[in-house]
């Protein structure tokens, strides 16, 4: 008997618009060659969202996802990317500006006015076209690590589909409970009181055996200054793989361990 050959999986953390730092942990990971044209072969690479905001070239990070994305694909591997609640604030502040707060709001949180300067119409289509929440390879995938996705449906499908009917309509209610509810975040930490039921029943109700998130940097939940590999905890239920590229992180890949 021979395993079947799996393809690495492999999980890449909040960015938050620190392009430079991406490229030298790509390169250093062996996933992009020195003229940044994507090398990973069948990897399948998740993105965890949060692109935009605090570092100044958010757009430059998208544009070089969206690019691999091609590139992977043309070599049998895949690119994909969860929504984060800084994509929602920066197509919020985009389509609204002052309206509802929005725009003050983003500032507020690191808006790059040079990123809402070079936004295109193919950035802000692949923006709001981000799923949610995915389950792959047995792992449930969200941005956030927090519970309030329940809201919005019973599957990962109904999740996805009623979070993009916000990002497509103009009800800035919406758009505001929304981002009101990604301030949610570490709601599966053993530290908090059921902590670890609610990782649990979280994942009971969307499948998965492990919760994989960013949002919350590492250094929020350990005293590591610039963490190289992701946090395991929860009783092995929840992964942050979010190193805080903002606070100083170098950042790391996660490569999922059967
Ligand atoms: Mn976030």
């Amino acid at each position: 008997m021979t395993e079947p050959n799996t393809p690495p999986l492999i999980f890449i953390g909040d960015i938050h618009g620190q392009r430079d730092k991406l490229v030298a942990l790509l390169l250093r990971e062996g996933l992009i060659r020195d003229d940044l044209v994507w090398n990973g072969g069948e990897a399948q690479v998740w993105f965890m969202g949060d692109f935009f905001d605090r570092g100044e070239d958010g757009i430059g990070v998208v544009e070089l996802i969206m690019r691999w994305q091609r590139e992977a694909g043309t070599a049998g591997g895949s690119i994909n990317a969860l929504l984060g609640n800084h994509e929602i604030l920066f197509l919020a502040a985009q389509r609204f500006h002052d309206e509802g707060g929005f725009f003050a709001a983003w500032r507020r949180n690191g808006g790059q006015l040079r990123d809402m300067e070079l936004i295109r119409k193919q950035h802000l289509a692949w923006l709001r076209n981000l799923p949610a929440m995915a389950l792959v390879a047995n792992r449930l995938l969200i941005h956030a690590d927090a519970i309030f996705y329940r809201d919005y449906g019973a599957t990962i499908p109904a999740v996805n589909e009623a979070i993009a009917a916000i990002l497509r309509n103009d009800d800035i209610g919406a758009w505001t409970r929304l981002l009101d509810q990604f301030s949610e975040r570490m709601t599966f930490t053993p530290s908090r009181a059921e902590g670890i039921i609610r990782a649990s029943e979280f994942l009971r109700r969307y499948g998965g055996r492990q919760i994989i998130h960013g949002h919350t940097p590492i250094q929020y939940l350990s005293d590591q200054l610039d963490p190289q590999a992701a946090l395991v905890y929860s009783i092995n239920l929840c992964v942050d793989v979010d190193g805080g590229m903002y606070l100083g992180g170098s950042g790391f890949v996660h490569r999922l361990s059967p």
